[in-house]
């Protein structure tokens, strides 16, 4: 058994791991969406949960927002908002798949109308950041097509790289353009950024301040994420990770929840490339929803699950393993490696979270708190947000 030592809890200290505020609402599936008793009705009610999982963990300071689910008049209001219950508005997260303009494509369409409404959409989400102090722009492309023949592979290309140009130039010097990709969905036969290769292309082309954005849950099965996290910090291009767990598509469930030692694999990468250093682009995200399970312990357990795996992939003694990997030791190499992952560093944490002034347990403290009680009981009449408001 490893020790956990004081660098590794001082580099624990730094990590920071943001909200989606969707995970707030009902969501979950395109069949049922269960509704759950004191689910929030407005942005406001999602920050206030999404604090409570900060109280709780001291580990998830910020919110990522999306556009326009959580539109208000007044952005610099909401911040001031959120700085009041402890939290900060983080990424904002531009939408162009709920629109009927779109449905042959936004920033990629052959109509040079339609992608500059996509652009413009984009330019207020800019408008937007500049108001919260918010750093990066998240961009899921949902565009792409469903039968062979039925659009212009390479012409759509194009025309990405065209609109995405437009947008990062109208960036401010502070801010970041991430671009977020995904295997398939909506769309079957192609999507017009399927990988992480396809993003790479295109934000090396924009510029410094542009990078990629791996959403663990969009993915072929059985591909080798570490893989693609190990390149793209080799390359310098990892901007941030929207965390999820999938046993199938894009399930988004609790990260950690499928497969941990998946989790351990990536974070031992994100660690050996120095995606944990002070500096690093490297930014932490859930993408979640809960349809079955309650939001805000379900947003606790996914933030101590990425903490716990990150505790772990810190232990792994790197000298160790090196020096096993250069002898060509293999099982000795693999030993080191399991060691750490096979490493309770659940009692080691309790009492860290303790010192901190934390709770030691803080879905306990959840519980205990009260909180689900008075939200269920203050939270009558109105509409509960949902995926998409
Ligand atoms: C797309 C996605 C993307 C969206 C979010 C709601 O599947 O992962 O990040 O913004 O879901
Ligand atoms: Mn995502
Ligand atoms: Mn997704």
């Amino acid at each position: 058994m490893r020790e956990i030592s004081k660098e590794t809890l001082d580099a624990l200290a730094t990590q920071a791991i943001e909200l989606p505020s969707w995970a707030f609402g009902n969501a979950g599936t395109r069949f049922k969406v269960f509704t759950t008793p004191g689910t929030p009705r407005t942005i406001q009610e999602k920050l206030a949960d999404a604090a409570q999982v900060n109280r709780l963990t001291g580990l998830a300071p910020s919110v990522a927002l999306h556009i326009p689910w959580d539109l208000v008049d007044d952005y610099t209001k909401l911040s001031e908002y959120a700085q009041d219950l402890g939290v900060r508005l983080g990424t904002i997260n531009s939408n162009t798949f709920q629109d009927d303009a779109y449905k042959f494509g936004s920033l990629t369409n052959v109509d040079p109308r339609i992608r500059q409404k996509a652009i413009d959409h984009h330019y207020e989400c800019i408008d937007v950041m500049h108001a919260t102090g918010s750093e990066d722009l998240k961009i899921w492309l949902p565009d792409g097509t469903n039968y062979p023949g039925q659009g212009d592979i390479r012409g759509r290309q194009d025309r990405l790289a065209d609109s995405l140009q437009k947008i990062y130039d109208r960036l401010g010097d502070e801010q970041r353009l991430v671009l977020e990709y995904k295997i398939f969905e909506p769309y079957f036969y192609t999507m017009d950024v399927p990988d992480w290769g396809t993003s790479y292309a295109h934000v090396t082309a924009l510029g410094e301040r542009a990078f990629v954005c791996l959403d663990t849950g969009h993915h072929a099965p059985s591909t080798n994420i570490e893989f693609i996290v190990a390149q793209l910090l080799r390359l310098g291009r990892l901007g941030s990770f929207d965390f999820n767990s999938r046993f199938y598509a894009d399930d988004d469930l609790i990260v950690g929840s499928a497969d941990p030692f998946q989790l351990f694999r990536i974070l031992f990468e994100v660690v050996r490339g120095g995606g944990m250093e002070a500096g690093s682009p490297v930014r932490f995200m859930l993408d979640q929803c809960h349809n079955i399970e309650d939001k805000i312990p379900g947003q606790i357990r996914s933030v101590l699950n990425v903490q716990e795996m990150t505790a772990r992939a810190l232990l792994v003694d790197q000298p160790a393993l090196r020096a096993a990997q250069d002898a060509g030791d293999v099982l000795a190499a693999n030993a080191v490696f399991m060691d750490a992952f096979y490493t309770d560093v659940r009692p080691a944490l309790a009492e860290w979270r303790e010192s901190r002034g934390l709770p030691a347990d803080p879905i306990a403290a959840y519980a205990k708190s009260g909180y689900a009680q008075v939200i269920v009981g203050e939270r009558v009449g109105g509409t509960q947000a949902g995926w998409g408001a």
